[in-house]
């Protein structure tokens, strides 16, 4: 193992978010992409009306935004894509399969755009060119020799167009069956399971608008600075009206603390900042359900104090008796609710909450929004209720300036669910699916993402297509992840740049390579737009805008329907015929959701449609057809609970997140400039307590071991120990490092999520460096 570059320093960050640091990045970023002169356009016009929906995250653009957004991340996204760098066939010459996998992931990635679709070769251990229609053979043979359908497992990423998840979810259900894994079962599933229960929909209630109506806006486990950065433009202004922003982290996130707006150029020069956060309440990992229990329980009290002296209700009353069901229970159970336990569990302290508690009772108009923080645990399904159930005590959800706020990650996640990307699919989609296109879809449930790992290990599913995404790395349990992954008799990833999926490989392998959302996609002479959804349900056409990388790169829907027209033949649909014509998708989508009507014709305007949601409109689509208050118990028996009998303090609870120079799993740079990290990523953060109470020293180097029940070793070493404001007995690390150490079966109850951010683990002092 070598070393660290010498470069690698912990420096603490100081200044404000975004401003002219952002800019010097991106200056680097692009020098380094070798981004040709003719795409720095493409630069400039992301999230525009005529340009591409920014392949970065998933926060709406402005309506007609007249002026260029500039966003350090959406640029660095950009400038990965329109890199001139390519992987060509004869670089797969030059190299094996054993030989990539020595490889760093950064450098991976760093070799730039995938050109031509390539076969693996066991024999020389490389993958060598193969055509587009061969390739498409192969996929088509191994789907025909499995002896049912559920054997394979059809992975998706949430870059992928409402067409082309669409057409892909039309052809792995017309081959027969529901294996959906998604990026989504690792992200937000949580809040996708945990709403509808709550208030009828998987999805945000708020629009942008809202944005500038909020008074008060609480932000739980997010870090808009690195992974939301044009989300810091709405808090900027938010701030600067009055509006009381709140931060609810185990880590006190520098980039919440001031922002420098590049859009501002008065800022710029002049050095000046927005305050952004004015309140930081750090609880614990994994504490916020015991949180918010307070909170809610803490309303409760106000509204009792209230009502003794005459005062003005607390509670929403009107909206609780007019929309919900369930709040007696509900508010029993929050009187019942032990402060000793609400206060230990959270990690806050009780006058921090009464002051949080205060805030939320004097906004008028809250938005709570939330990032992986909140879903990426074992209580989040839960976490993520009782948040919407605090907001409905005071009728904060389908009023201007309110609602709930689920900050979505890949830029079409929350679309490719809505098309039909899901295992477990209603009858309801599947009725009519069916008699659009005439076939009887398959009806049991199929596997998410843990499922589908679990499933190959146990050799139930051979074969494995992913419509992007890095599923080795971003997936748990990673040698066993590859254990699985190496057993299947067909891996085929279809991609834009190599990366560890494709060398993690099954005996049969294919890397089809394909345009991404910055190039011009033209199909029969005409230049064909894609459609997205953002985090707040806004469907949008984005064209491309750059010469494709290669010309024998093929859309992601002209190799979806590539492989059902070799899989399946036309008899039944007619492949061929979408992918030379993406409108006939649309018009097909239409017939199947009644939401999309007019699809062709409202995407055409610019900004695009909202999709009507129910909550928002306080139609409640839940079995009481009220919004429901539901009762969830703390949580007193999980693994970290029962670790924590067994190893005492030393038991540290690691959560995983993302550096500032990463999109997941692809590696832009070794930096983490807001949180202080130069030039490496193999740090522990971890509270200057913890580091004396184990004996080591700031600077020292550690080995991580997991905890867990089943006598399998888990561990991840050679760690750099650096001293932070993080709670005691929590400590922090980057994904995907660190995902060796998660197990496969610790997921979250509900949402069957991977506890990113809650792994038991021990820290032994490194033996890999004296
Ligand atoms: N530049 C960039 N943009 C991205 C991404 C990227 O990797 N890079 N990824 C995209 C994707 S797919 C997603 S899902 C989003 C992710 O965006 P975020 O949701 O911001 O995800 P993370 O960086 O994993 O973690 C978020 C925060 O949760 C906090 N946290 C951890 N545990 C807890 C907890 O128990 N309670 C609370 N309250 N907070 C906690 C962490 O300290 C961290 O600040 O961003 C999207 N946008
Ligand atoms: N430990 C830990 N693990 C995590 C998380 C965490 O916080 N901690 N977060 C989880 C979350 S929130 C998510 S969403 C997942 C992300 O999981 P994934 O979505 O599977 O991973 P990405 O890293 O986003 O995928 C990157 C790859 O996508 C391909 N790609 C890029 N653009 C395109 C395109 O336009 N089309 C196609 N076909 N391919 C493209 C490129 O080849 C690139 O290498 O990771 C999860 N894993
Ligand atoms: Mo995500």
């Amino acid at each position: 193992m070598s070393k660290p570059k010498s470069d690698a320093r912990i420096a603490p960050y100081t200044h404000a978010a975004a401003g002219w640091g952002a800019l010097k990045y991106v200056a680097i970023n692009l020098f380094k992409e070798k981004v040709s002169a003719g795409n720095y356009r493409s630069l400039f016009e992301q999230n525009q009306p005529d340009g591409f929906d920014c392949p970065g995250c998933a926060w709406p653009d402005r309506e007609h935004a007249s002026t260029f957004e500039f966003c350090e991340n959406g640029v660095k996204a950009v400038a990965a894509e329109s890199t001139s760098k390519r992987v060509r066939p004869e670089f797969f010459q030059e190299h094996t399969v054993t030989e990539l996998m020595e490889q760093s992931d950064y450098d991976l990635e760093q070799h730039g755009r995938l050109t031509d679709p390539m076969v693996y070769d066991a024999a020389s251990d490389k993958y060598q060119a193969i055509s587009w229609d061969d390739a498409y053979a192969l996929v088509a043979h191994h789907l025909h020799a499995l002896d049912d359908p559920d054997q394979a497992a059809f992975y998706t990423s949430g870059r992928a167009s409402n067409e082309a998840a669409f057409l892909y979810q039309l052809f792995v259900r017309a081959y027969g069956t529901n294996n959906f894994p998604d990026c989504s079962n690792l992200c937000h599933e949580a809040t996708s399971r945990g709403l509808p229960e709550t208030v009828g929909i998987g999805k945000g209630t708020v629009l942008l608008d809202d944005f500038e109506h909020a008074d008060t806006l609480l932000l739980f486990g997010q870090n808009p600075a690195t992974n939301h950065p044009r989300m810091l433009g709405e808090l900027r202004e938010a701030s600067r009206r009055g509006a009381v922003i709140v931060s609810i982290n185990p880590l006190h996130e520098r980039g919440l603390e001031r922002f420098t707006s590049p859009q501002h150029p008065l800022e710029m020069l002049t050095g000046g900042s927005t305050n952004i956060c004015s309140l930081f309440i750090c609880p614990t990992l994994g504490g916020d359900f015991a949180l918010i229990k307070a909170m809610a329980k803490r309303v409760v009290e106000l509204d009792d104090e209230a009502v003794a002296h005459g005062q003005e209700r607390v509670l929403d009353c009107d909206f609780i008796a007019e929309h919900t069901s369930g709040f007696d229970a509900f508010a029993a159970d929050l009187r019942a609710e032990s402060w000793d336990l609400l206060l230990a569990e959270s990690g806050v302290a009780r006058d921090k909450i009464e002051e949080l508690t205060q805030i939320y009772v004097n906004g008028k108009a809250v938005i709570a929004t939330w990032g992986m923080g909140v879903t990426q645990h074992k209580n989040s399904l839960a976490t993520v209720q009782i948040l919407s159930n605090l907001m409905m005590m005071r009728g904060n959800i389908g009023k201007r300036g309110a609602g709930l706020c689920p900050v979505r990650g890949h830029s079409n996640v929350q679309g490719d669910r809505t098309m039909g990307i899901e295992e477990q699919p209603t009858k309801e989609f599947l009725d009519r699916l069916g008699l659009v296109f005439n076939f009887e879809p398959p009806r049991h449930h199929g596997y998410d993402a843990v499922g589908t790992i679990a499933a190959m290990l146990e050799k139930k599913v051979k074969v494995f297509v992913a419509l992007g995404g890095n599923f080795s790395m971003a997936t748990p349990d990673t040698p066993r992840t590859w254990d699985a992954l190496r057993s299947c008799d067909l891996t085929v990833h279809i991609a834009t740049k190599l990366n560890r999926s494709h060398l993690v490989h099954g005996k049969d392998a294919l890397i089809l390579p394909t345009l991404g959302r910055t190039e011009i996609d033209v199909q029969a002479g005409v230049a064909q737009g894609v459609t997205v959804e953002d985090s707040m349900s806004m469907v949008h056409i984005s064209f491309g805008m750059n010469q494709p990388a290669s010309p024998n790169l093929r859309s992601e829907i002209a190799i979806v329907a590539g492989m059902a027209q070799a899989t399946l033949g036309s008899e039944k649909i007619d492949w061929l015929r979408y992918s030379g014509n993406y409108a006939l998708l649309r018009d097909s989508i239409e017939q199947v959701f009644d939401d999309f009507f007019d699809y062709n014709l409202r995407v055409a305007k610019p900004g695009g449609f909202h999709l009507e949601i129910a909550s928002r409109e306080r139609v409640w689509k839940t079995a009481s057809g009220k919004a429901q208050f539901l009762v969830n118990a703390v949580e007193l028996d999980t693994p970290i609970h029962r670790a924590r009998q067994q190893y005492g303090e030393r038991l540290m609870v690691l959560m995983t997140t993302r550096s500032h120079d990463q999109y997941n799993t692809t590696i832009y740079a070794m930096d983490d400039r807001y949180r202080g990290v130069f030039g490496q990523r193999r740090v522990v953060f971890i509270n200057k307590d913890d580091l004396a109470m184990l004996g080591f020293a700031a600077g020292d180097w550690v080995d991580l071991i997991g905890v867990w029940h089943d006598g399998i070793e888990r561990r991840a070493d050679r760690f750099l120990l650096v001293e932070y404001d993080i709670p005691r007995g929590c400590i922090g690390a980057y994904y995907p490092e660190t995902n060796p150490l998660v197990p496969l079966d610790s997921v979250g109850y509900g949402s069957r999520t991977p506890t990113f951010k809650s792994i038991p683990v021990l820290l032994a002092p490194s033996a890999a460096i004296a």
